[in-house]
């Protein structure tokens, strides 16, 4: 029989030789395989973006990692190219005008409004001692909103601008500007709301239950990210509602703004974006509305930004 002898030494060793020749052949294929996918893979990733840009345009931007996780807080952060934009509107009201153009530098900002299971890290950290939210009042805000787990991903609110200032120290970030604040809610195209130029009852949780028109599914906060219909041209979620966010900017005029009123000064910090609490025109990109720092209101959150590293 032909194979009687496979056994021998000799055949074996031929085998052997054999079996290394297939293998080196295999394993050549294998790798000649892994290169000619990441060679398509890489020609992919260079022909697109990453995708929390899409579709901007700021030109002078040499870019960073889109996306980044807080350390502290684990939030998502994504990334606002430097370059101008248009802050402020001729059209709203008159602490709004006029709209002028501002470069700013880049920076990262969170996706979503800071949440009540995040602030509840913070609160048990040293650091979080004495920025205690006030509890829950009125007759749309659950009384357990701090204390059942259902709510963790619900933003956080009854902060004041001093407990959120605390949070984002802790945190190793910082509250934006009203500039970049605004940046980030409406893109470099000017946007009237985060998602476009019209108003959208169903991609903001705003004050649809007073006017009976329920038409946004949610009495009072939603859970951070409910509306990514609503999403602005970088990608952040609530910009426009669900809670007013604090922003590091004290209550002043638009350069070139002449119109006079008393509360412009050192006495308020700004909100912005509109809340469960407002109406369309409070939901806008460029509106404005003021706190005082040290006070604390359920319809006022914040989300932080943070410096590119
Ligand atoms: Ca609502
Ligand atoms: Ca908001």
């Amino acid at each position: 029989m032909k194979n009687r002898n496979f056994f021998a030494r000799k055949n074996i060793a031929d085998s052997l030789f054999s079996l290394g020749i297939i293998g080196l052949f295999m394993l050549g294929g294998w790798f000649a395989t892994a290169y000619l996918i990441g060679i398509v893979r890489q020609s992919f990733n260079y022909a697109g973006q990453p995708p929390a840009i899409v579709g901007l345009r700021d030109a002078d931007v040499s870019l960073p990692q889109a996306t980044l996780i807080s350390e502290k807080d684990r939030a998502e952060m994504i990334f606002i190219p430097a370059g101008k934009f248009r802050m402020g509107t001729n059209g709203g009201y008159a602490d709004e005008k006029p709209e002028h153009e501002l470069f700013i530098e880049g920076f990262y900002i969170y996706k979503y409004e800071v949440t009540v299971g995040q602030y509840r890290k913070f609160l048990e950290d040293p650091a979080g001692k004495g920025h205690e939210p006030d509890p829950p009042y009125g007759q749309y805000m659950p009384s357990d909103y701090f204390t059942n787990p259902k709510y963790e991903n619900y933003p956080v609110i009854n902060v004041s601008f001093e407990d959120a200032t605390a949070y984002c120290r802790w945190a190793r970030t910082r509250l934006p500007t009203e500039a970049e604040w605004e940046k980030a809610a409406r893109g470099i195209e000017g946007l009237t709301y985060p998602w476009g130029a019209a108003w959208d009852e169903k991609k903001a949780n705003w004050d649809d239950e007073s006017l009976e028109f329920q038409s946004d599914g949610f009495r009072f906060t939603a859970p951070v990210g409910s509306f990514p219909a609503g999403a602005s041209p970088y990608g952040l979620l609530d910009m426009a509602g669900n809670v007013w966010e604090w922003v590091d900017s004290w209550y002043q005029p638009y350069p070139g703004n002449d119109t006079r009123d008393a509360d412009y000064g050192r006495a308020y910090k700004v909100v912005r974006g509109g809340s469960w609490l407002r109406y369309p025109t409070g939901l806008t990109t460029t509106a404005r509305d003021t706190c005082a720092p040290n006070l604390r209101y359920d319809s006022i959150g914040f989300r932080c930004v943070a410096d590119r590293r």
